[in-house]
């Protein structure tokens, strides 16, 4: 995966970029980051890359030209590339929220584009004729798009093959699987009178890999139950949530979201 980054501030990606799995990956091959100053797409003395807003009020608006232009050079290294296989990405907190689906709609393109939002925000044609994608991390609202893109680049990233240890582990990891991850414990057995689950230390695969189903479950239902609604549930699975007292819908033919208690 290539990835464009345009910013005011590349300075912001020095570190996460270089000191983390994804510089190891990035010394290996199997992923670029190009940062881009928007500044240096501007045409006069001062690098003006922000102006008032049309109709008055706070903030400043990022100018389209700018934008326009470091996009467009980005998208020339893809020339036998069809339009909009190179996702354009705009980071805002009007966006789209980010969760594993949309990680994983972008994660086969072969580059990405993620331009970074400040000040008020950007000039709505930006939006509008430039980006395919407009993207938010969450509910709150931070000081600019940098730590949202290097948040999608990291999370991209984990679907490059080789980037982290197995498939196997992004295939299993929480919420890919539709489920939470089950508790996980390492050595020692017993410590400060805290002790870790029998089971795990038993040798029995069939009773661990029952165990862990069941907790994962068990985690789901009382942290994330929303996620049960669309996980692949097996028969087992179901029965054992509904010892649990949750009887979600009955594949599909109810509108009901929410848990409802059993019986
Ligand atoms: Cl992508 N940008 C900003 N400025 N704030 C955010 C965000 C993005 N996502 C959540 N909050």
């Amino acid at each position: 995966m290539r990835y464009h980054v345009l910013t005011l501030f590349p300075e912001a990606f020095a570190g996460p970029v270089e000191h983390s799995m994804l510089g190891r990956a990035a010394r290996r091959g199997l992923l670029s980051v190009q940062v881009t100053d928007i500044r240096s797409y501007t045409r006069d003395a001062h690098g003006t890359a922000d102006d008032y807003q049309f109709g008055g009020g706070h903030g400043m608006v990022l100018k389209p030209e700018p934008i326009f232009e470091a996009t467009e050079e980005a998208l020339a290294a893809y020339p036998m590339t069809e339009r909009g296989a190179v996702p354009v990405v705009l980071l805002s907190p009007q966006g789209r929220t980010l969760n594993q689906q949309l990680v994983l709609e972008l994660a086969p393109a072969p580059g990405l584009v993620l331009i970074c939002g400040h000040y008020a925000g950007v000039d709505e044609r930006v939006r509008s004729h430039l980006a395919t994608h407009d993207v938010s991390i969450g509910d709150y609202v931070l000081t600019g798009g940098e730590l949202a893109a290097m948040v999608v680049i990291d999370a991209v990233s984990r679907f490059t093959p080789g980037v982290v240890g197995s498939a196997e582990n992004v295939q299993e990891d929480s919420i890919t699987s539709g489920l939470l991850q089950h508790p996980l414990y390492t050595r020692p057995a017993e410590f400060r009178g805290m002790d870790t689950p029998e089971v795990l230390r038993s040798g029995n695969h069939a009773e661990i890999d029952r165990w862990r189903r069941q907790e994962s479950l068990r985690r789901t239902l009382a942290r994330r139950p929303d996620l049960l609604e669309t996980a692949d549930l097996t028969a087992a699975d179901r029965e054992y949530l509904a010892g649990l007292g949750y009887s979600g819908r009955a594949d599909g033919d109810s509108d009901n979201n929410s848990p409802r208690p059993a019986g």
